[in-house]
């Protein structure tokens, strides 16, 4: 059985610490050593960032697509091998933002790259040598955490012949997320820069966020996945009811978007199109959970939620007070 989080965190210095568990020197005195890191996955938007947190941890976790922009709150998911647990936190992509949800996915990934031990900042192995991460992040000024730099998509790009091992004193892995190529080394790198201290959540942890969270994901996948070019960023989830406990695992959740007419697109003719939305997630969600599923889907509109303070927070984002990130 898989364990997934409470969805309640307490941010501490270190990362984050899970709020059933105390890291007490009592606790440290009666376990082996141990080690812990978060590493932040960073870069620009659809560089391969949740394809390589899935391959990283092994699961599904991530919303992927071919569109740009699917990751807006950092996904996080846990490996816990040979005694170190590593924290891998997925990011919405670097870029400059032209609405308050885009200003709060950038906040959400700064804020996660001052707070994690170590950084994989990635680049599709197409498109030259990479920026300095330092100039995506100007907010930052320098980076202190060591940073490695993955190229990405490396199936399909594959290293040159003199492929550089280091870039400005940076170590660089080609790696692909859809066939596995270069995973071991990069774990390798993250174990390495794991400081001793005790585990940050259980051995057998996967997520910290709550289930209801990747139902709320993979009904945006499927709206990444079929419908068109623009209708996916004026749409977001909520789940109105979990049935813990029932068999098939009764869900009921809210698309929202923000037009009437969106409305009706993704509803579709005889409702067609929410069929198969519903199917989709459906079908990524029993994966995930390792259970039967009956996703119960149904559309509203929400005008303008994207730039609406209250509404972003009602969805989970972090809104600074003052409503501007
Ligand atoms: N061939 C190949 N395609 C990849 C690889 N990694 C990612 N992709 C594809 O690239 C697209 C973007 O991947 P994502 O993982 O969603 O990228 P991302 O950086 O998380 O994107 P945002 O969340 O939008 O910033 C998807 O269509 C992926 O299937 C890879 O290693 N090889
Ligand atoms: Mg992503």
């Amino acid at each position: 059985m898989l364990r997934f989080g409470l969805g309640a965190v307490i941010e501490s210095p270190e990362g984050l610490t899970p709020l059933s568990r105390v890291t007490t020197a009592t606790y440290n005195a009666f376990m082996p050593e141990q080690r812990s890191a978060t590493v932040a996955i960073v870069g620009k938007p659809n560089v391969g960032k949740s394809t390589l947190l899935n391959a990283l941890v092994g699961r599904k976790l991530a919303i992927t697509s071919a569109k740009p922009q699917a990751t807006r709150l950092p996904v996080v998911g846990i490996l816990t091998t040979e005694g170190t647990q590593l924290v891998f936190v997925d990011q919405p992509g670097l870029m400059h933002p032209r609405y308050l949800l885009q200003e709060v996915m950038r906040a959400a990934a700064i804020s996660w790259v001052r707070k994690s031990d170590a950084i994989l900042y990635l680049h599709p192995g197409s498109g030259g040598r990479p920026p300095r991460l330092e100039s995506l992040l100007p907010e930052l000024g320098s980076i202190k955490q060591p940073i490695a730099i993955v190229r990405t998509m490396a199936d399909r790009f594959p290293p040159p012949e003199a492929v550089p091992s280091s870039d400005e004193n940076r170590p660089v892995f080609w790696a692909s997320g859809l066939t596995g190529d270069g995973i071991p080394s990069i774990l390798e790198w993250c174990r390495a820069h794991a400081p001793i201290r005790p585990f940050l959540y259980d051995a057998d942890d996967l997520a910290t966020q709550p289930q209801r969270f990747f139902v709320t994901e993979f009904v945006r996948e499927a709206a990444f996945e079929h419908l068109g070019q623009e209708l996916p960023y004026s749409l977001i989830a909520e789940v109105d009811e979990f049935r813990e406990g029932s068999d098939p695992l009764y869900i009921r959740a809210t698309i929202y978007v923000e037009r009437e007419t969106q409305r009706r697109m993704v509803i579709g003719k005889g409702g067609k199109t929410i069929k198969t939305l519903g199917e989709y997630a459906r079908g990524k969600i029993e994966e995930l959970f390792e259970q039967q599923v009956y996703l119960d889907l149904w559309v509203k509109t929400l005008p303008k939620w994207r730039s609406e303070p209250h509404a972003l927070a009602r969805f989970g984002f972090s809104v600074p007070s003052g409503g501007s990130a």
